[in-house]
């Protein structure tokens, strides 16, 4: 908790990209915290509510209407009752109708009480390119994508790595967030707090056209596995990054990180220095904070 303000992470993407499923898993796996979810079902009856494995969960469920639209007194009634339940819980959870736009129900992480933790955008691989140029439905999908502090890829599972990996740098080239594929663990769901021990450093708001630089220190050694995860994950507004970190397989010598345009390398160049093992990332003016931090938090 922040000062007693409750987290508040919002949850979005098109109709069936798999909001539920992720949400599931975190009820499943809550990393310790106890979860309020509100569900906007965008049907008349709430199914969602139902499917949701909700045993140490307070489900709430907002039919009928949209969210992000149509039922902002209704919304604003369920967070009252959300916030009479603080102290019981740790964080709320908001799925928004497939057809709502997710980053006009995070400025409500914002009223008292609350503290917007991030929009986290799911997207169905297989579907995404083609929706995304639908006379319809483009404008609805590319928008949920403009607002996600991160985004995340469904259905991977059912196609080929290749095709997913190439879904995925097409939504790198277009978003400012981090693209990963699901599972994502819920450390990384859910920040932008810094994991354990790891401190990560905020610098002071800049104006508007300079560039923001976030840095992250690690006590422990990271591991092999998360260095590639984050870099293919590469937010599209960090135009840079670097770090010399310790690596888990190889914890007594430096490992570079280089992160320069679209090429990142890594690169083992001698014995432990015994300094800080830390990595720095800049990003262009008006990238998401939020965004920055899921980033660095891929390292792990
Ligand atoms: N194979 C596969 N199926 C998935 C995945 N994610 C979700 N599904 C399935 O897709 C269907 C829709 O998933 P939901 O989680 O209900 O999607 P949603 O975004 O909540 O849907 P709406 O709330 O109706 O917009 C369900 O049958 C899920 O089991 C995935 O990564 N792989
Ligand atoms: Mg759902
Ligand atoms: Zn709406």
């Amino acid at each position: 908790m922040t000062g007693g303000r409750l987290p508040l992470t919002v949850v979005g993407g098109y109709l069936g990209a798999g909001k539920t499923t992720l949400i599931n898993a975190l009820l499943a796996d809550p990393a310790g915290e106890r979860i309020a979810v509100l569900v906007n079902d965008f049907g008349d009856i709430d199914i969602d509510a139902r499917l949701m494995d909700s045993d140490d969960a307070d489900v709430m469920s907002l039919t009928n209407g949209c969210i992000c639209c149509s039922l902002a007194d209704g919304f604003a009634e369920a967070l009252d009752r959300i916030r009479d339940l603080a102290g019981r819980i740790d964080r709320v959870v908001i799925e928004v109708s497939g057809v709502g736009d997710p980053r006009k129900v995070a400025q409500w992480g914002h009223v008292p009480g609350f503290t917007l933790d991030g929009v986290v955008v799911l997207v169905d691989a297989k579907t995404v390119r083609e929706r995304s140029r639908d006379r319809y439905v483009g404008e609805t999908v590319l928008a949920q994508l403009a607002g996600a502090d991160l985004v995340v890829v469904t259905r991977a599972d059912l196609l080929d790595d290749t095709v997913t990996s190439e879904v995925q740098r097409w939504l790198a080239d277009m978003v400012a967030a981090p693209v990963l594929r699901a599972p994502v663990p819920t450390a990384v769901l859910f920040g932008p707090d810094p994991i354990g021990d790891d401190t990560l450093a905020v610098p002071e708001d800049h104006a508007s056209t300079s560039h923001i630089s976030m840095s992250r220190r690690f006590d422990a050694p990271v591991s092999r596995g998360s260095i590639d995860v984050w870099a293919d994950a590469r937010p599209g507004g960090v135009v840079r990054a670097k770090g010399i970190v310790r690596v888990d397989d190889r914890p007594d010598e430096r490992t570079v990180l280089q992160v320069c345009g679209a090429t990142t390398t890594v690169a083992v160049d001698g014995p432990w220095d015994g300094g800080e093992s830390a990595v720095v990332a800049i990003a262009l003016p008006g990238t998401s904070r939020a965004a920055i931090v899921k980033w660095l938090k891929l390292l792990r």
